[in-house]
């Protein structure tokens, strides 16, 4: 697929009619993963940078290399960027591309969580240590074994229970991981090895997390997506089927998985009863931002939900250069989430 055109967008107006400014401007931040540690918001987005690489469609122009904490007081408060909390060249593992990453906090330490790919070009998880939410984090020498694939979220439940959400298609490389063994062929293709459309889309994974937080304490399982008939999503679902991007949310008892569309650019939800799912799918909580890419996370501070999201508006439409945005949501009566309409505003 090309890089979809934004000629036609007037960013002036678009600005204008948008519900959420960027929260930082002096850098370029994504994929946003918002917790609430010691009565504060910390921010954990990816660090987007230009560094030349052309758009393609496995995500070769996505090719950050350190990552940057951000915190706030409140929701509307300054943003305090805490300066660079982890680089590659201090990751032994890692050698590219340090996508969308997690943060949680066990025991007074703060524990983040990122994709990068290793020396062989295949995307692993690792985990970096600190005393501080906003870091210096201390990596791991080895990423956790047995982990492939991108975009980990990890949800700590209300027994103390940690679980790691992960995965992601094309780029993301989870269809290359169908047998349980990495498929490297046809390396430059990102949809070689999808289920054809008629057959149930490809799902991410879900593993507790050992105590420590630094392992899987369980082989990696397939969370289902199904839809209001019971049946899995297709992969010829686009509007609806998982693409990459989960995240988990606890709302009145019950279990939010969430996560981006890809192609077609949605936020979707679907609840289930405990973390392993299944989950049924429920509709959109974000309709398409300007960029190819969608993201976010979901945080309660102070009473009300918040979107953590990010848009391609202050670079102009450019695909990889995107900034964090914050948009409240809101629940109706029955547990369902209210869509939101990024350039909504009249
Ligand atoms: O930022 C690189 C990748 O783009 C992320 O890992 C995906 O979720 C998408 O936002």
């Amino acid at each position: 697929m090309p890089e979809e055109s934004i000629d036609h967008i007037d960013f002036e107006e678009l600005n204008r009619k948008a519900i959420s400014p960027p929260i930082a401007t002096h850098l370029y931040t994504a994929d946003p993963s918002a917790h609430v540690f010691n009565n504060k918001i910390y921010i954990y987005p990816s660090h987007d940078i230009d560094a030349g690489d052309a758009f393609d469609d496995l995500g070769s122009h996505f090719a950050m290399e350190d990552y940057h904490v951000f915190s706030m007081d409140d929701i509307s408060g300054n943003v305090i960027d805490h300066g660079m909390a982890l680089h590659v060249d201090n990751v032994k593992w890692a050698e590219r591309q340090m996508w969308a990453p997690d943060a949680n906090e066990k025991n007074g330490q703060y524990f983040l969580f990122f994709p990068a790919k290793d020396y062989n070009g295949i995307f692993r998880i690792g985990v970096a240590i600190s005393d501080n939410p906003h870091g210096p984090f201390i990596p791991q020498d080895n990423p956790i074994k047995d982990s492939f694939s991108i975009d980990p979220a990890v949800f700590k439940d209300d027994d103390r229970s940690y679980y790691m959400y992960f995965g992601g298609i094309w780029g993301g490389q989870l269809q290359r991981w169908r047998t349980g063994v990495f498929n490297g062929d046809h390396p430059e293709s990102p949809t070689a090895f999808l289920p054809k459309d008629d057959e149930p889309a490809l799902l991410p994974y879900v593993a507790k997390m050992t105590d420590d937080l630094l392992q899987f304490d369980e082989s990696p399982k397939e969370v289902e997506i199904l839809d209001e008939n019971g049946d899995l999503l297709l992969a010829g679902d686009n509007d609806r089927r998982f693409f990459e991007a989960a995240w988990l949310h606890k709302y009145n008892g019950k279990y939010y998985f969430s996560y981006s569309t890809g192609d077609t650019h949605f936020i979707c939800y679907a609840i289930g009863e405990n973390p392993y799912g299944p989950f049924t799918y429920k509709g959109r909580i974000l309709n398409p931002v300007v960029g190819w890419t969608s993201h976010h996370s979901i945080c309660e501070f102070k009473g009300k939900w918040y979107l953590f999201y990010h848009d391609s508006s202050l670079s102009k439409g450019v695909t990889h250069l995107r900034s964090v945005k914050i948009a409240e949501i809101k629940y109706n009566d029955d547990g369902t989430i209210q869509t939101l309409e990024p350039y909504g505003r009249n």
